[in-house]
């Protein structure tokens, strides 16, 4: 009886369920439970009346254990919480933050650019990088013998087609498209197969500019200069205007612009010069007047080169040219959305 009392008690601590009690129950209790069993397995004639008072009383004892026990069991399991049935969602996590994206600094400058010209009335060009030869050159007055045309180191592409070296590939084309009087500008992207330093990238930005009417001179080329400048800058910008040699203008101007640096003390960005140049312009030379169709003793008109990343550069303070190509979002993230 007592090797059945701890056999029935270690099955009941091993039955959690109310299922799992009911068959340990069964097992002891039930019609042919071992419990049960002991009494009609028992050969009672061959015991004294001492002996089967002793053996009954045991017995008793046994069967009220079994089920006072099996009552508390039952009781507990039918007590224990409920299995938490879990979604997968915790409300109680912290949200993550959603991060706002942020324009490049080119980017940028560009949409100033273009808002500053629009008010001047200019309109603004959509251009293809990849051109033809004709109207990166030819058109523009670079012959294939002309010693300009090594000043922009060009990756050919086939068929008379290359990467275009400067926007002022627009310049014909416009002049056909769009025709006379004209006022546009033609920000993009550039290519030049050239040694990178702090200040030269062989990928960069350029805004052609290009006004096209009767009697312009360069005194209307110089108040569009100013007006870009002092907007963009927001204070008066110190510049020189020097002559500048370019076969599509005459006269031919560079204007440079002080090293916004080292306030022209000369630095790396600007090769210890104190200056960058910034907006090559000119009038319109005659010869391209013609190769677009337009009489050069009717009309005449000024263009102009801006190095739209050296302009960013100044504007914000960069030091290295290659910073802007890097496609690092620690530096691309940290310009104000709006300048
Ligand atoms: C030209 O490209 C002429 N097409 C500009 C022009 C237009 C002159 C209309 C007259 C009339 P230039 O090669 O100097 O000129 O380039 C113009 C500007 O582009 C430079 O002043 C400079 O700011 C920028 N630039 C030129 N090369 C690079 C370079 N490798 N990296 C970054 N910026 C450059």
């Amino acid at each position: 009886m007592q090797a059945l009392k701890e056999q029935f008690t270690a099955d009941l601590a091993a039955a959690k369920t109310a299922d799992a009690i009911e068959q340990v129950r069964i097992k002891y209790l039930g019609k042919k439970g071992s419990i049960t069993n002991l009494a009609k397995n028992t050969d009672f004639h061959s015991l004294s009346i001492e002996e089967k008072k002793a053996f009954g009383s045991k017995l008793n004892e046994l069967k009220n254990f079994a089920e006072q026990a099996l009552a508390a069991a039952k009781e507990a399991a039918a007590n224990a919480a409920p299995a938490k049935k879990t979604t997968g969602l915790d409300l109680t996590l912290p949200g993550t933050g959603r991060t706002l994206g942020s324009l490049h600094p080119i980017t940028l400058i560009q949409m100033e650019l273009e808002s500053i010209f629009q008010g001047m009335g200019f309109t603004v060009v959509p251009s293809p990088e990849c051109e033809l030869e004709f109207y990166n050159f030819d058109a523009v007055n670079i012959p294939s013998d002309h010693p300009a045309r090594e000043m922009q180191d060009t990756y050919w592409l086939k068929n008379q087609m290359l990467m275009r070296t400067h926007t002022s590939a627009n310049q014909v084309r416009a002049m056909q498209k769009l025709g006379v009087p004209l006022r546009a500008i033609f920000p993009g992207r550039c290519f030049r197969n050239e040694a990178v330093d702090p200040s030269h990238e062989n990928t960069f930005y350029q805004c052609e500019g290009l006004v096209v009417d009767k009697n312009i001179s360069v005194a209307n080329l110089i108040a569009v200069m100013k007006t870009l400048l002092s907007q963009i800058f927001h204070y008066e910008a110190t510049v020189r205007l020097r002559q500048g040699f370019f076969p599509f203008v005459e006269p031919g101007f560079e204007l440079d612009f002080q090293c916004q640096l080292c306030h022209g003390e000369g630095c790396s960005t600007c090769h210890g010069t104190g200056w960058l140049e910034l907006i090559p312009c000119g009038l319109i030379h005659p010869r391209v007047l013609e190769h677009a169709g337009v009489d050069p003793n009717e009309y005449s008109g000024f263009a102009f080169g801006v190095g739209l990343t050296r302009l960013a550069m100044m504007k914000f303070g960069i030091p290295d040219i290659r910073l802007l190509n890097a496609g690092d979002v620690r530096f691309n993230t940290q310009f104000p959305t709006f300048v």
